[in-house]
């Protein structure tokens, strides 16, 4: 079959010709695509209850429609991610039973058990497990695909398959472009004018945008997910599982961490929006244990993956591992700042910040969610632990709700 988007009739007439269901079942299915780029069917078999999801990239960036052309070759790159992913971090990402690409599409487990992590975040909730699972996706798909423990030859066979231009463009003007200029696509609260003009006054910070930017375009130092957001991760209280690597290619390490970090601050900026004192403080306690977490774990479980596979020569020179961390570490906090100030400028902004209704409340959370964003970037290498970032972080949202 050619390339076509394919209805919702004809999305379940597909699973049934590839027999992941009988004929005559009564098979359900709804499209239930929120992201920004897809088409994603949702099928129930009615008499058992079965689920599946059939993933199908459209040749265009649904968010914004046809002016956008896109390339279908997504797809692949994603199918491919997720079973490399799987195969160093299993049972953190949805099982692949499929991919077809023609149609550009990858048949998946159904996970409709699990939440969208932003969606549980603005809910409020906690997730028991998130942060260990991260932290251990983080580290073993990272390390795994690394020059260290791959070895040159091995490693660029693998970065082969994902030269993934078309996605990585996105993310080079809409994350590190965009929102340092008056760009067309820019989407901003009109009460943050003068702030954003600002930053695009600001050249302290766009000195080491353009620094973190050049990072991302050069540093092909492991695959990574490439669009870590915490719509990128389903939860339930026992399960974690990473979805959605269509922006996967070799990169910066400290990309895929940065966008977890960003991610928690954003939700821990929107925080602003709350009116009860001691639920905000509360949440946002949650919020930067998260954040201290997921670091130590991805840090803990990288050491111990070096110190037991890492190949290199070097590898067991005192001090190339704590330098090689360092610079992971600094990387995180920068391309953390980028992402939330992409998120506040740029298209593509997130739930968190947009769910707050009044304009002007919204507009102190995203001021926050700024002012974090930048001292993040520009103070990278002066922070050294984790804890100095957020306890940095504390302080400065505690100085902007009191003034
Ligand atoms: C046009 S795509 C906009 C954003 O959605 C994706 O999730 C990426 O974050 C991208 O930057
Ligand atoms: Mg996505």
């Amino acid at each position: 079959m050619s390339y076509r988007a394919l209805s919702v009739e004809e999305a379940i007439e597909y699973v049934k010709e590839k027999g992941l269901f009988n004929r005559e079942s009564n098979v359900v299915s709804r499209e239930i695509g929120d992201g920004n780029l897809n088409l994603v069917f949702h099928f129930i078999e009615q008499e058992t209850g079965k689920g599946l999801i059939v993933k199908q990239a459209l040749p265009y960036a649904r968010v914004v429609g046809e002016s956008w052309p896109l390339t279908l070759d997504r797809a692949r790159i994603e199918a491919e991610a997720l079973s490399l992913e799987g195969k160093y971090a299993p049972g953190l990402v949805p099982e692949v039973y499929g991919y077809d690409e023609e149609l550009a599409l990858t048949i998946m487990e159904d996970l409709s058990r699990c939440t969208i992590l932003r969606k549980g975040l603005i809910e409020r909730n906690r997730y028991p497990r998130l942060a260990e699972d991260i932290g251990r996706f983080l580290a073993h798909t990272l390390f795994h695909t690394t020059d260290i423990y791959l070895g040159g030859p091995e490693k660029k066979a693998i970065q082969r398959q994902f030269i993934n231009p078309e996605l990585c463009k996105i993310t080079e003007d809409l994350v590190f472009t965009d929102p340092y200029f008056d760009a067309e696509t820019n989407n901003f609260n009109p009460l943050l004018r003068e702030d954003v003009a600002k930053i695009w006054q600001d050249n302290e910070l766009k000195l080491e945008v353009a620094e973190l930017k050049n990072r991302f375009y050069t540093e092909g130092q492991a695959l990574i997910h490439g669009d870590l957001h915490t719509g990128s991760i389903m939860v339930t209280e026992s399960e974690t599982k990473v979805i959605d690597p269509e922006f996967a290619f070799f990169g910066p390490i400290g990309f895929d961490i940065g966008a977890v970090i960003a991610n928690l601050f954003l939700n821990y900026a929107a925080q602003q929006g709350l009116t009860d004192q001691a639920a905000c403080d509360s949440y946002r306690g949650y919020l930067i244990d998260t954040v201290k977490e997921v670091w130590h774990q991805f840090e803990q479980n990288f050491r111990r993956l070096w110190e037991d596979k890492a190949a290199d020569f070097f590898v067991k020179t005192p001090g190339v591992l704590d330098r090689y961390l360092d610079r992971i570490f600094a990387d995180t906090i920068g391309f953390a700042g980028c992402k939330m100030i992409r998120r506040v400028i740029g298209l593509a902004s997130v739930a968190d910040l947009e769910s707050i209704e009044d304009p002007a409340v919204r507009a102190e959370a995203e001021r926050l969610a700024l002012q974090l964003g930048r001292g993040l970037i520009v103070n990278r290498r002066a922070f050294t632990e984790i804890e100095q970032v957020t306890d940095w972080a504390a302080a400065s949202s505690s100085v902007s709700t009191a003034s």
